[in-house]
């Protein structure tokens, strides 16, 4: 039987949750990147190895790779991008000369993945990550104070976001600021508030039209090395699926990636179906994409939110939220049956909880709350191999 390969995204020797706890929560792969290399540099051979060196002495093995960033001037098409795409090749040459044949990217511009609450206290006392509209809205009308905003919302958002603005305090001003454009883990940038208006001045012209071709210049530059030495490159959705700051996207619904497998069909041009990411929207079917994309899908980050009428959502429980998660499980069991291949999954994000609360962590990634996540995830896995297939 094909069951999951269960991994843990491990963020280097100082991540908090170490080598020798992750070993303990029964996963037997790691996801991990170098995060000391600048984007956009090749990955040595040599650094690559010695980070399998340490991982493999805990008995686990580094098989997935999140992220190899894009450059942005990748992203944008500006300055040196034949250099970074060239660079990117030969990371996934050496990569691939070191046995790990799974790479995860996104193409989200400037800022990867993007909330605006990462305490926010659950009725059970644990901690997990918020997305609000008033307080992106408040951020990008008075804070960033970006002039094209005021154009985009209604008069009704504007002044809730005015409102919201209002009752805040400096302190909160800052963490604020802080929580959107300082960086989440995995992010690999992080910016002042000037930095990030340049940032931002540097997509003016591109629309989503031009991102996605850009994407596609992209892909179709590396998929034939990534093809040659068998590395899947696995695109992670856009976090969250709909644009902000007046960013593009280009990956947020099924029909993003049927458009993208249809200009690039290259094999190595993959999905990494993040339910967290693509839930956030009512109308993405993910139980139809896991079984439309599984041919392509090498990674599922398993994450369930739950939103509201007015655009905000929260992270709650692996088996909780609006994620159908008996559904994607039993499309999961199918498709590793079918293609007779065992698909890599990590928890994604967990509530901070129990001992985790008073310590630090990586906003997302505390351990008691991605262990309680691959447990019961573990559990609803048996139960429904079992009832199927045995
Ligand atoms: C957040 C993550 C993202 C993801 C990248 C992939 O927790 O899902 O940081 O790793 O967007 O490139």
């Amino acid at each position: 039987m094909y069951l999951m390969r269960e991994s843990w995204r491990w963020y280097g020797p100082n991540d908090p949750v170490s080598l020798d706890y992750i070993r303990q929560t029964g996963v037997t792969d790691i996801v991990h990147a170098l995060h000391h290399i600048p984007n956009g540099e090749v990955w040595p051979v040599a650094e690559i190895q010695a980070r399998q060196a340490a991982i493999a002495e805990y008995g686990l093995v580094w098989s997935v790779v999140e992220s190899v960033p894009v450059h942005e001037h990748i992203k944008t098409q500006t300055g040196d991008w034949l250099r970074y795409v060239e660079n990117y090749k030969q990371t996934l040459r050496n990569l691939a000369a070191c046995g790990i044949h799974c790479v995860t990217y996104n193409f989200m511009p400037v800022l990867d993945w993007t909330r605006t609450d990462l305490k926010y206290r659950l009725p059970d006392g644990s901690l997990c990550l918020r997305f609000e509209r008033a307080a992106l809205l408040a951020f990008d009308l008075f804070i960033l104070k970006r002039e094209k905003a005021f154009r985009e919302f209604s008069e009704a958002d504007i002044a809730k976001a005015r409102a919201y603005y209002e009752a805040m305090t400096q302190e909160d001003i800052h963490t604020l600021t802080r929580t959107m454009i300082a960086g989440l883990p995995g992010s690999e940038e992080s910016f002042t508030l000037e930095q990030f208006r340049h940032e931002l001045e540097r997509y003016k012209d591109i629309d989503s039209d031009r991102l996605r071709s850009n994407l596609i210049d992209f892909l179709q530059a590396v998929c034939p090395v990534a093809d040659e030495v068998e590395v899947r490159l696995v695109i992670h959705p856009d976090d969250p699926p709909f644009p902000i700051l007046g960013l593009p996207r280009i990956l947020s619904t099924a029909e993003d990636f049927r458009t993208l497998t249809a200009a690039v069909p290259n094999w190595s041009n993959g999905l990494c179906l993040c339910t967290g990411s693509f839930g956030i929207r009512a109308d993405n079917d993910l139980v139809a994409m896991m079984y439309e994309f599984g041919d392509r899908t090498d990674f599922v980050h398993f994450r369930s939110t739950r939103r509201d009428a007015e655009g905000n959502y929260f992270e709650d429980n692996h088996l909780a939220g609006d994620v159908d998660m008996y559904g994607m499980m039993k499309a999961l069991l199918e498709t590793m049956q079918r293609r007779q291949f065992r698909i890599f999954c990590r928890p994604d994000h967990g509530h901070q909880m129990c001992d985790d609360l008073g310590r630090k962590s990586n906003p997302g990634y505390s351990c008691y709350g991605r262990m309680r996540g691959i447990a019961e995830l573990r559990g609803l896995q048996m139960g429904i191999a079992k009832s199927l297939f045995e």
